[in-house]
């Protein structure tokens, strides 16, 4: 469920409430609560907070998120609780309704390394690639010098999650790893590699782990809120080869990368 208006409050007064937009820090709230629709048949409702309207900044909803950022989670049935930060959230609705433990953990070493691997998405992954992003693509001028020292630092990021995914399905737990909260995280910044100039195709380990976890029904629906993403890599792939503009603007990017890198002796190295 969601509405076509304008957001100006929230719209439920029962179960869980997600505040939300189509970026990877909204994905993370969406997959999760798709993995517990699927799993449990826990259901919620959605509201698409355009981020570019700045709704996220309006009163009704900094008393709810006072970091003004989407995501962010209301549980109805806990009086109206609110709960902010990706991380935040993926532990409180496990905490709360995943009581099998399907995503999350009981013992307490493969929930610290859960809790590690999310830090280290929350500290690391997700504020180098979002300024990667923002030199790459978005800043309104093209600035060497930041543009390949965060494409690089994330870069240098991906070649620690793709050394230590070499023996293993997923991040954390025993034998090859249970698909878990540590994933979801993760996954919802892989996902957007390409938009952010890092070819994941150059990780093959972690590539493989990508193509895991996006083949899962509630990762479809839950990338797909509160509608279909554009800068997915898969959306970014197909655009790729079916629209010549794209194509030519995405080749001038790389280019203009591959000089930032050269300008400023760039070597990759990750340990
Ligand atoms: N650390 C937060 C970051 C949230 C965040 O940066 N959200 C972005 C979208 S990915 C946002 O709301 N941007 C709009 C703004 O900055 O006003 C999390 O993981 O939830």
């Amino acid at each position: 469920m969601s509405s076509s208006n304008r957001p100006s409050g929230l719209i439920a007064n029962s179960g869980i409430e997600l505040l939300t937009w189509g970026t990877p820090n909204g994905h993370k709230a969406s997959i999760i609560l798709e993995e517990l629709k699927e799993a449990y048949g826990k259901d919620y409702v959605f509201q698409g907070i355009n981020i570019s309207e700045n709704i996220q900044k309006e009163p009704w909803f900094t008393k709810l998120g006072p970091n003004g950022r989407i995501p962010v989670v209301v549980d109805h049935d806990q009086g109206g609780f609110p709960v902010q930060e990706g991380a935040a959230i993926l532990a409180y609705l496990t905490r709360h309704y995943d009581p099998e433990h399907k995503f999350s953990f009981t013992d307490p070493l493969d929930l610290s390394r859960a809790e590690q691997w999310i830090a280290w998405q929350h500290g690391g992954l997700g504020p180098m690639q979002g300024q990667a992003n923002h030199f790459y693509r978005l800043a309104k001028e093209r600035i060497p010098y930041p543009t390949q020292r965060y494409v690089g630092e994330t870069e240098r990021l991906y070649g620690t999650l793709d050394s230590h995914l070499k023996d293993r399905d997923y991040i954390v737990g025993e034998g090859r790893g249970k698909y878990s909260i540590a994933d979801i995280a993760n996954f919802s910044w892989v996902n957007v590699a390409y938009f952010a100039g890092v070819k994941l195709s150059d990780f093959p380990n972690l590539e493989e782990w990508w193509a895991r976890v996006n083949e899962r029904p509630a990762v479809k629906k839950g990338t797909s809120v509160p509608s279909e993403s554009q800068i997915v890599n898969a959306a970014y792939l197909r655009r790729l080869k079916d629209e010549p503009e794209f194509k030519q603007q995405e080749e001038e990017l790389a280019e203009l990368l591959k000089k930032a890198k050269e300008q400023y002796n760039y070597k990759y190295s990750s340990p």
